[in-house]
């Protein structure tokens, strides 16, 4: 477990809108999407230990800016309003869009989570998101979320499933914001992220 990232310090940094105010970057960022309610507030709270950290809701479309978290001083970990809220009005839609599609063309991301519904296929905006980064070659994780609703014999199977369908490689790490499951292998990930993060920055600056 040489890589895992112990969080010692999480604070909320900023929020930003479409006018992309965004923090000065820093060498590490990443960046959490998939669509409304399907745990990305929830995971930065269990990540960090801090349940009012980023504020969740049952209800999809709670987050409505780009919000970024600052982690040990030293990485933005960055919460993203959901895709998909079909209750939202039409104005809406296209205004997170706006922002989430400015946001990720802003070129600070430097690795994408991206979370899935351990229990449903992907949907349409999944697979556009996913090939969006494909696209884009983004470096992303895939994470299935809510893995403490299915039997854990089928968690890895189902996990699994769900990238295959994105048309991924056939990996996800199962994920429950309830159980801490999937905690300690997405923080060595992170860990991982980060160490090439700063390797790619030291290599810069001997140009
Ligand atoms: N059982 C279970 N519920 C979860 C889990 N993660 C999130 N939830 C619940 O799912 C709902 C949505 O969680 P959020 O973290 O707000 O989802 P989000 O993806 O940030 O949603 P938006 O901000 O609307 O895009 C809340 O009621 C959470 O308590 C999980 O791992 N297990
Ligand atoms: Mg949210």
């Amino acid at each position: 477990m040489e890589d895992l990232f112990i969080i010692r310090q999480a604070e909320f940094q900023t929020s930003a809108g479409t006018e992309g105010n965004y923090p000065a970057p820093l060498p590490c960022e990443i960046a959490i999407v998939g669509k409304s309610n399907v745990g990305k507030s929830s995971l930065i709270n269990r990540l960090t230990n801090n349940g009012k950290l980023a504020k969740t809701s049952s209800q999809p479309g709670k987050t409505r800016l780009v919000n970024f978290f600052l982690l040990n001083k030293a990485l933005y970990l960055v919460d993203l309003p959901g895709y998909g809220f079909a209750k939202a009005s039409k104005t809406e839609q296209k205004s997170w869009g706006a922002l989430l599609e400015r946001y990720l063309q802003s070129g600070r991301v430097k690795h994408l989570l991206m979370l899935v519904d351990i229990r449903h296929a992907p949907t349409q905006d999944d697979l556009q998101m996913f090939r969006y980064l494909i696209y884009y070659n983004i470096p992303y994780t895939l994470v299935a979320t809510k893995s403490d609703k299915i039997a854990k014999s089928k968690r890895a199977q189902e996990a699994n499933k769900r990238a295959k369908e994105l048309g991924a490689p056939p990996f996800a790490i199962p994920f429950s914001s309830e159980t801490g499951e999937g905690k300690a292998e997405l923080l060595q990930r992170i860990g991982q992220i980060y160490r090439d993060c700063t390797v790619i920055e030291k290599e810069s600056e001997k140009e």
